[in-house]
């Protein structure tokens, strides 16, 4: 197979003409096709064979030990202009970089077949989805595309409809994190990237083109690509509204996008559009409009179970590939937070005694279908995407931010997203558990300047007539102790119900200098395990340690110097003036 792009068919030649690889193969996306590549990653040990009668069609990938998340430090953004990049990006000049990862990949696939994948991201007819090609040198990549997004012949026939794609360029190199790049250069719509076979950094059309490379182009057309899930909740008497959440990477996206409504709330049904990313525009009645660049969920499995998220729980337990699970002894895969089975084996391959310490990486994955999802949306293929009713900020905090608060207007929301800190996480390499300034979940994802991102955020209050009301949640907070208060997971459909009633001007809330909190009163409380004092201390606003928080705020928003809007400022300053 080739194409009728000449663009795309001159850059595969270029690109070969570098990388030498022993053969070229056009991906179509067919199940022939995947299963031979299957075939030949069982020979070559890039994928294990799972129990086949309790996990059909399962496999495991275990990836170098060096390998097992994003590296935020050898990830750049390369524009011709330091400043566009901003101080939330590593930034490299466009031509010194090129040079730097052209260096590494000459002669990097030796020995190797070139994969071509044309991919499209979000529906395949929809005017919101955008298209891309990634070329690697890696099969597991493949397999994983396959399952992420819409991948093969019909992308390659809009690509060759529209002409224009973004350009991915992968090799796993030699894995060695001395010779890593994540290199982008949004002015060119590329991506190189090499020396890493871990999802954030190798499945080019996921984090690099959805959200680094997209987010540039959503500033040039005037919409938004964004860290967020979407998902539809419905309620007793027929009527769902959609929600767009945005947190961190490993702060539980997919398990509320797929949440499981608590038996004390009969009637409310949830629908999952995505769990990760939302790119959304004004539609022609000024509504935001989102769609799902995805087509699969690359899921953290630790905590994994029947209880915590039962739609997930089932749903991979087929047709799944998993990376860096611990396997029992007749071979299912095994993570910490599974209720049965042993583990035998730990996610590097080694025999494991129970005490070792965990068994599966922390950051270990599952790679699935959406459509395997029991509760997957009939409009996540939808091409005109769904109407967003609000918008939902959220960290891992476990003092200072209470369960949930709304923002007094968009401008304040705006500031409310920017402002967003969260506990690090083992999606990234680095320390966890230490509190970052991570505005709207994009600080590794923003592929432009902070400040002329909240620009553009604040820019919607003209674009738009109808704009979702904006939300602040925490689901992480700790007393004393260190214990959770809150028991999360599908009781979150509390604090969900009370956001769906406040975009309906059906429930109340009190006034505060933060924005607005729900009294105990406009809350749905039946059922719930949780005891009134602890509810008043989710439910209050800590003026001294909100005093500080906005301080800190005020010093970040600093650090992006003229490119912070007034605007933002301004909010800021009124909400330290209301604090007294
Ligand atoms: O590896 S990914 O970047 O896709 C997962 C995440 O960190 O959100
Ligand atoms: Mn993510």
């Amino acid at each position: 197979m080739s194409t009728s792009n000449v663009s795309l068919k001159n850059w595969v030649d270029e690109v070969a003409r570098l990388t030498q690889p022993a053969s070229i193969y056009w991906c179509t996306g067919s199940d022939a096709e995947n299963s031979n590549l299957i075939e030949a990653m069982l020979e070559s040990g890039d994928l294990i064979k799972l129990n086949q009668t309790t996990h059909p069609n399962c496999y495991l990938h275990r990836s170098d030990p060096s390998d097992v998340a994003r590296v935020e430090h050898l990830t750049f953004v390369c524009t011709r202009s330091k400043e566009d990049a901003g101080p939330n990006n590593n930034w490299m000049e466009p031509g010194e970089a090129h040079r730097k990862v052209d260096a590494l990949f000459a002669g990097a696939m030796r020995g190797r077949t070139l994969y071509v994948i044309p991919y499209c991201m979000g529906p395949i007819d929809s005017p919101y989805s955008r298209c891309g090609v990634e070329i690697t040198d890696s099969p597991y990549v493949v397999a994983n595309m396959r399952i992420m997004t819409r991948m093969g012949t019909e992308a390659l026939r809009r690509i060759e409809r529209e002409g224009s794609f973004v350009k991915g360029l992968h090799s796993i190199g030699d894995l060695s994190p001395e010779r890593r790049y994540i290199m982008h250069f949004p002015e060119e719509l590329t991506i190189k990237s090499i020396g890493s076979g871990y999802g954030g950094n190798a499945l080019l059309g996921k984090k690099c083109h959805a959200l680094r490379i997209a987010s540039w182009q959503a500033r040039d057309e005037g919409w938004l690509a964004e860290h967020m899930l979407i998902m539809g909740l419905q309620n007793p008497e027929g009527r769902t509204h959609y929600i767009a959440a945005a947190f961190p990477s490993a702060c539980g996206k997919t398990n509320l996008a797929m949440l499981v409504p608590p038996a004390s709330m009969p009637g409310w049904k949830i629908w999952t559009v995505g769990d990760d990313i939302c790119w959304m525009q004004v539609d022609d009645e000024g509504r935001l409009r989102a769609i799902n660049p995805e087509a699969g969920y690359f899921g953290v499995v630790p905590g994994t179970n029947s209880k915590t998220n039962h739609n997930a729980y089932d749903m991979i337990r087929r047709d799944t590939i998993f990376t860096n699970v611990a396997v029992t002894a007749d071979g299912q895969p095994w993570w910490e937070g599974l209720e049965e089975g042993t583990p035998t084996t730990n996610w590097k391959g080694q025999p494991y005694t129970p005490g070792d310490g965990p068994a599966a990486h922390p950051n270990s994955r599952f790679t699935v279908s959406a459509k395997r999802n029991p509760i997957y949306s009939t409009l996540a293929d939808a091409p005109e995407g769904v109407p967003i009713s609000a918008i939902l900020f959220g960290g891992r905090r476990r003092e200072v931010a209470p369960l949930v608060y709304e923002a007094h207007d968009w401008a304040h929301g705006v500031l409310v997203g920017a402002g967003m800190a969260s506990e690090t996480t083992a999606a990234a390499v680095g320390q966890t558990g230490v509190v970052r300034r991570d505005s709207m979940a994009m600080k590794p994802f923003c592929g432009y300047n902070f400040g002329d991102y909240w620009q553009h955020w604040l820019s919607f209050e003209h674009k738009a007539k109808q704009l979702p009301r904006i939300f602040h949640v925490n689901w992480f907070r700790r007393d004393a102790q260190g214990r959770f208060m809150w028991p999360g997971f599908g009781e979150n459909l509390r604090v969900l119900r009370w956001i769906t009633e406040r975009c309906e001007g059906k429930v109340g809330a009190q006034e505060t200098a933060i924005g607005h909190l729900p009294r105990r009163q406009d809350f749905d409380l039946y059922g719930l395990d949780v005891d009134t004092a602890t509810l008043d201390a989710l439910l209050s606003v800590d003026a001294a340690a909100w005093r500080t928080e906005m301080q800190e705020i005020g010093t970040y928003l600093d650090q992006f110097g003229a490119r912070v809007p007034d605007a933002l400022r301004a909010q800021q300053r009124k909400v330290l003036a209301a604090l007294g």
